[in-house]
């Protein structure tokens, strides 16, 4: 009867679902096993075995087991998802799999190089739920040439494992030129603040938003993607639209990003905020600017950018009387609706696809 069909009908979801669950759980783990390997292939090249002792090689292993494998992976796993969904219909055997989970590791790696340096120039503390590697008595500014030293390690990886193929040059390319966007995001970044610092109200959301789009997008948002569609054997410059869609979700990320700095419980995103005290072109100040009176206005150029916890939390106490809570929560689904419906209007099905699961990945994340 219709129960009989009812409860079928929830097993089968069910079954779904823990298929699902299952599958990603399997990928997850392959991807943290080829970790394993590219690590030990870096740790056993051919110039360690000759010149370097087994401490050298034990440092660099313990450099690389702080700094890249303990995010969330959204980026690194991003490529497999996106890859296996570009070749859907088709099997993809255990070689073509793993491939994917070595483009997925060089971003990982590039990120883990990128934050290293981000909290030296950030001033972080803590990251990951951990000390930051620079802020290791052993480490210190030796961290620097770390976070040289694992950009490199992405060279020798991808050249190890493409260097033969079709795709190579365009592979280079796009690494090539996402390494530079995002170097001259942090640029950006950084040297803002001196703008700031002359004047608060030079705050804008269009300087935000080129320093976002550098700094966290393209190699966030935009090469996750590229490097599946390399795999799958296409041109990238047939898929110019694709960047910006994928250029708008980095922003999204990076406005979620500087509202936990400030908002966020550092218990569940692993770090302590550091953008007010860093004078920032946080997208919380830039909301602040326009909408605070003179009041508000004056406590904001009295406290912004000092160290001390009573300048930040009459920062944060501002930001609270603007609700900027609210206004980031109507910006959210703002966004998340145009982002749905410019998802929507996508022809290709696999597009369509990876970008709803990114999406998924994001909307209203906690950490
Ligand atoms: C991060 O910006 C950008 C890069 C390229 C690391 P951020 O300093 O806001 O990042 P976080 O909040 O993680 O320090
Ligand atoms: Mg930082
Ligand atoms: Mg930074
Ligand atoms: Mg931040």
């Amino acid at each position: 009867g219709r129960l009989e069909d009812e409860i079928r009908e929830l097993l089968r979801v069910n079954g779904r679902r823990a298929g699902a669950a299952a599958a990603e759980q399997g990928t997850r783990e392959r991807f943290l096993r080829a970790y394993e390997r590219l690590k030990s292939e870096l740790l056993n090249d051919r110039a360690f075995n000759f010149d370097f002792t087994p401490e050298t090689r034990q440092w660099v292993a313990k450099m690389l087991d702080y700094n890249v494998p303990g995010g969330k992976l959204n980026r690194g796993l991003s490529v497999i998802d996106s890859y296996m969904l570009l070749r859907e219909g088709t099997e993809v055997d255990d070689e073509d799999f793993y491939l994917a989970c070595v483009l997925g590791w060089c971003i990982e790696w590039l990120q883990a190089s990128a934050l290293v340096l981000d909290d030296i120039t950030d001033n972080a503390y803590t990251r990951r739920d951990n000390l930051c590697w620079y802020k290791l008595p052993t480490v210190g500014m030796s961290a620097i040439n770390d976070g040289v030293l694992l950009k490199c390690h992405v060279q020798a990886i991808i050249k190890r494992y493409f260097k033969e193929k079709l795709y190579f040059m365009d592979l280079m390319e796009l690494w090539n030129e996402i390494g530079l966007q995002t170097a001259m995001g942090q640029m950006l970044d950084l040297i803002t603040t001196h703008t700031g610092a002359k004047d608060l109200a030079r705050y804008r959301i269009q300087g935000y938003r080129r320093i976002v789009k550098y700094k966290t997008s393209y190699y966030s948002f935009y090469l996750p993607v590229a490097c599946a569609l390399l795999l799958n054997g296409v041109k990238l410059s047939d898929y110019v639209e694709l960047k910006n869609v994928l250029v708008e979700m980095g922003v999204y990320f990076q406005i979620q990003d500087d509202y936990l700095d400030c908002f966020g419980d550092p218990e569940v995103i692993g770090k302590v905020g550091t953008d007010i005290e860093d004078y920032k072109c946080s997208w919380l100040i830039v909301q602040a600017m326009e909408l605070a009176d003179e009041n508000e206005m004056k406590i904001l150029y009295e406290n912004y950018g000092k160290s001390s916890p009573e300048n930040v939390a009459a920062v944060k106490n501002v930001y609270k009387e603007l609700d900027l809570q609210d206004i980031f929560l109507e910006y959210e689904s703002r966004v998340y609706k145009h982002l749905v419906s410019t998802i929507e209007a996508e022809p290709d099905r696999a597009i369509r696809e990876i970008l709803r699961i990114f999406l998924k990945k994001i909307y209203r994340r906690k950490k």
